[in-house]
């Protein structure tokens, strides 16, 4: 009788056990991995997804195909770190504290990687983070030191500091697929972030896509000769102009000793701009490295020193945008092709069902337009940011979605999705009902932005301003009080401020009391405006 009685005891554990363990299991795997893949500076115009008038993208592509593409994804200050602090705290520059570049980012805050890892996920970061301290939340780092190397990069590790030899995108790519295949716990779902350095300045390719974007030729913008006619003097007074301030060596890879051998060249650039950068990646590179970039390197010198001061001026222009999209195109090929390895890995090991795929990059950039490269300003071009998004269990293939989505509510997805409750001052609004198609659901029809770093590199003024899917209105303050009004769907090229058009005088008025309610309710004031200007003196 004892027996048997003890019997069912075990026998009733076991089968308890047996529930529980059950149980727990089915529950980690309900919740969905997360691989956050970032790219450093890459403009939409640079995805075939989004256009292949300038490159072929198949494998970013793919994650557009397999789940939905967003054609208004934009973020809230366009520059990096500041980009970086909205995301992982789901809050605004002005409410986060990261306004640009210089200022430190508050570690004390909650960053969404640190409700993953209390909620059981194994989390990592790897690749460009530039805030100058580490990540928190994450199990596992290897973070490039502020902006990071091209060639040979250094990494902060939780062990210490170490340097790979090898080509930055490809090295991000070989650490993270460790970490996805070897390194991580794998009784739990993941959180990766995967951040890639490239195409940032001065978009040092691979030897080989040196090789072959060298010779390659792409289509000019239509904007490329903008004369900044019909806009403001933020326009006007931008230093990102590629004929006049692009740098020959830092930029072009015209050597120092081929501007010292032509003597005077147009339009000049003081040896210093030069010099110094030209060496940055290069000096960088070891002999054998070295002597796969020479080659190239060699002929687009031969050719500068034997063309460049009979060109126009026009045609001068041209060549610094064909050389600028050689090198920066040949950065974005690279990271496609590693995208294309992890999600290969992802297939190939089955994770690809319940991983949440995410494309990005830190925000838009210029590509030539307005005779621009870099970003910071409101429009299009650097206010949008590529956004891809696949999860199969809940978004229908080859989807498209037109909301005016940010990288603010990059955070309250994610943690929805992981079903971990998001701390209520975060400010945005998570993408679940425009994932599943449930569009009704989501009733935001305009978004806040807000750019500080000024005065500073490119001399992008301060503003701020309210966009909705068919209006753009701007306020530049600071040394200029400059309002501009585009029409989107009218003026896509934002070619023509309309700000003082009678016609638009209706819109100008609702769209100020619309913006003034946006200051409000994500509290933002012209005492904080003050406030920044202040600390940044
Ligand atoms: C560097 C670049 C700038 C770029 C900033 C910010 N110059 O200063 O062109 O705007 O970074 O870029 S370079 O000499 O380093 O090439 S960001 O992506 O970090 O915001
Ligand atoms: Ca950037």
């Amino acid at each position: 009788m004892v027996h048997r009685k003890s019997f069912f005891t075990v026998l009733l554990l076991w089968v308890i056990t047996a529930i529980a363990c059950k149980q727990s299991l089915n529950t980690k795997d309900q919740r969905p991995n997360i691989l956050f893949i970032m790219s450093d500076d890459h403009a939409y115009q640079a995805i075939s997804a989004y256009s292949n008038h300038l490159i072929e993208t198949p494998n970013i592509d793919r994650i557009a195909h397999e789940g939905m593409l967003f054609t208004n994804a934009c973020v809230t200050n366009s520059i990096c770190a500041p980009s970086r602090a909205t995301i992982l705290t789901g809050k605004h520059t002005h409410i986060n504290g990261k306004i640009n570049n210089i200022q430190p980012f508050d570690t004390t805050q909650v960053t969404f990687p640190q409700l993953f890892q209390q909620a059981g996920y194994e989390t990592a970061m790897y690749g460009k983070l530039h805030f100058g301290n580490n990540p928190k939340g994450v199990d596992d780092f290897m973070i490039l030191p502020d902006q990071g190397n091209y060639i040979n990069p250094n990494f902060n590790t939780p062990k210490g500091d170490t340097t790979i030899v090898g080509y930055v995108s490809d090295i991000i790519t070989d650490l993270t697929l460790n970490w996805l295949n070897k390194k991580r716990n794998k009784t739990k779902p993941f959180m990766m972030m995967y951040m890639h350095k490239a195409p940032h300045r001065p978009w040092w390719p691979s030897p080989h896509k040196f090789k072959e974007f060298a010779a390659k030729n792409f289509p000019e913008p239509v904007s490329l000769f903008d004369d900044y006619t019909n806009r403001g003097t933020a326009a006007k007074t931008a230093e990102m102009n590629l004929l006049t301030h692009m740098k020959y060596g830092h930029d072009s890879k015209i050597r120092p000793e081929t501007i010292n051998e032509m003597g005077e060249i147009t339009p000049y650039v003081p040896p210093v701009e030069w010099g110094e950068g030209f060496y940055g990646p290069y000096n960088r590179a070891n002999a054998q490295q070295k002597s796969l970039y020479d080659p190239v390197i060699d002929s687009i010198n031969t050719w500068f020193k034997n063309n460049w001061m009979k060109l126009s001026m026009e045609d001068k222009m041209r060549w610094k945008y064909q050389r600028y999209m050689q090198d920066y195109l040949a950065c974005i090929s690279s990271v496609d092709d590693n995208v294309g390895r992890v999600l290969d890995y992802l297939k190939e090991s089955g994770l690809d069902k319940n991983t949440i795929v995410v494309y990005t990059s830190d925000q838009g950039f210029y590509l030539g337009e307005h005779g621009w490269f870099d970003k910071r300003f409101i429009y299009d071009e650097s206010f949008k940011t590529p956004l891809l998004i696949r999860w199969p269990k809940q978004i229908k293939p080859g989807t498209s979605c037109d909301e005016m989505v940010q990288n603010l509510d990059f955070a309250q997805t994610f943690l929805e999705a992981a079903q971990i409750s998001a701390p209520s001052d975060m400010q945005g609004e998570s993408l679940m009902p425009l994932l599943k198609g449930e569009d009704e659901k989501w009733t935001r029809d305009a978004v806040y932005y807000h750019y500080y770093e000024y005065p500073s590199v490119h001399m992008v003024k301060r503003h701020y301003g309210i966009v909705t899917k068919e209006y753009k209105l701007v306020h530049f303050y600071y040394d200029v009080n400059e309002w501009e009004l585009y029409n989107r769907k009218k003026d896509p090229q934002e070619m023509n401020n309309v700000y003082e058009d009678s016609n638009y005088q209706e819109t100008v008025k609702e769209l100020k009391a619309k913006l003034e309610d946006l200051r409000v309710k994500y509290k933002d004031s012209e005492k904080l405006d003050q406030h920044f200007i202040e600390i940044t003196k």
